[in-house]
């Protein structure tokens, strides 16, 4: 290639998107394998405001389980729960949910050309799950294939090339279970976050960089602050858009039992501790949820009466921040304004977060004492810590 076309491409970003050595798109969807999805489908669409857009289940021809695709503008999340084991699959499920409650089974990726990224992957010492295979139905034709990661989850390569379904092939459009919201609680999947096994995070790291060519973030949480108070150590890889963002904890060993290793011990194993959800006005969704009976982490007061001096002025005031316990933090490229939720099954395993980003590509790494400090009150509280 000569230096003049090197120039032009580099200049038109076709250049960059050449060297991606593992294009994606974004995350296409997470799917959760739970013991009753027909009520997991009511909570997320009453608690969440997400709206029931498809459906397969017995009634449209999927007989072995039935699953519900709700989303909230760009974020989409499946449910999916075993009505009579009947292949492969649905044994899966039920396994999957007797030995993890319910949980993340895939963290789906849209991928311009799955045969491409399967390929990728598998030459760069992934397992594979399903060689890609095409599906169609009258709204088109989809490519999937699906890799293996930490634990039992997958992730599936999703190329969508023009479908214009619901979802995916078998899926058929389904109404809202209730009025959605006027405003949106949140529009997009902004991280989702793995727990894997003592010492094994850098495996996993390696595993994302050399399958998915996925590069580290900055922000980290090494032995010094894990040491001090965190009981964890994480770090994040994203693809080259920083579209998709996987964080990566493993436990540290210290005085006190870790939060992943309570994880570890109530799942089963390495599993997708939280997903971030990426809102535009956390305090109207922090109050909609609320409201509607999502129960969110405790941020003393004290949090309050420091956070002015390091944080500064956010679109929020101080007090706002203060009344729904919604945590800040700042970076030299800008602040993010975030809020966990406790566990959302009796397992004290998958929890959700709210992000609200102005400008900072970080994790709210500024939070991390005063969030780890409320997630071990939780802790205590279940005789865990
Ligand atoms: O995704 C993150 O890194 C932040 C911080 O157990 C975090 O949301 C990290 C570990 C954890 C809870 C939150
Ligand atoms: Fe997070």
């Amino acid at each position: 290639m000569t230096e003049t076309l090197d120039h032009t491409l580099a200049a038109t970003g076709e250049g960059a998107r050449r060297a991606d050595p593992f294009p994606v798109k974004g995350m296409d969807a997470v799917v959760f394998a739970v013991g009753n999805a027909k009520q997991a489908a009511h909570y997320y669409s009453t608690a969440f405001g997400m709206k029931l857009v498809a459906y397969a289940g017995p009634e449209n021809g999927s007989r072995e389980s039935a699953s519900y695709v709700l989303v909230s503008g760009g974020a989409r999340f499946v449910f999916t729960s075993v009505i009579k084991p009947a292949t492969a699959w649905g044994t899966f499920l039920a396994e999957h949910v007797a030995a993890h409650g319910d949980g993340v089974v895939d963290l789906a990726i849209e991928v311009p050309d799955a045969r491409a990224a399967y390929a990728y992957a598998t030459a760069h010492g992934a397992t594979g799950i399903e060689e890609p295979h095409e599906v169609e139905d009258e709204y088109g034709t989809v490519v999937l294939a699906s890799i293996a990661t930490y634990g039992d989850t997958r992730h599936t390569l999703v190329e969508r090339s023009g479908y214009t379904g619901p979802y995916l092939p078998g899926f058929a459009p389904a109404d809202p279970l209730v009025e959605p919201p006027r405003h949106r609680n949140f529009q997009a999947i902004d991280h989702c976050v793995g727990n894997v096994e003592l010492g094994r995070m850098d495996e996993w790291v390696a595993f994302y960089n050399g399958v998915m060519g996925f590069t580290n973030m900055k922000e980290f949480v090494g032995d010094d602050i894990a040491t001090e108070y965190s009981a964890l150590m994480s770090k994040v890889v994203a693809d080259g858009t920083r579209k998709v963002k996987f964080p990566l904890n493993e436990p540290a060993a210290g005085k006190k039992k870790s939060q992943i290793d309570e994880y570890l011990e109530f799942y089963g194993g390495p599993g997708v501790q939280h997903i971030a959800l990426a809102t535009n006005d956390i305090v109207a969704t922090v109050r909609a949820m609320r409201a509607a009976g999502v129960r969110f982490l405790d941020t003393p007061d004290s949090y309050y009466e420091t956070l002015g001096e390091w944080v500064g002025e956010t679109r929020v005031p101080l007090e706002t921040l203060r009344e729904l316990k919604i945590l800040a933090d700042r970076d030299e490229d800008g602040y993010l304004l975030q809020i966990f939720t406790k566990p959302v099954q009796d397992r004290p395993t998958v929890f959700f977060e709210l992000i609200e980003r102005h400008g900072s590509m970080g994790f709210g790494k500024g939070n991390f004492k005063a969030l780890f400090e409320a997630i071990e009150r939780e802790q205590a509280r279940r005789g865990n810590l």
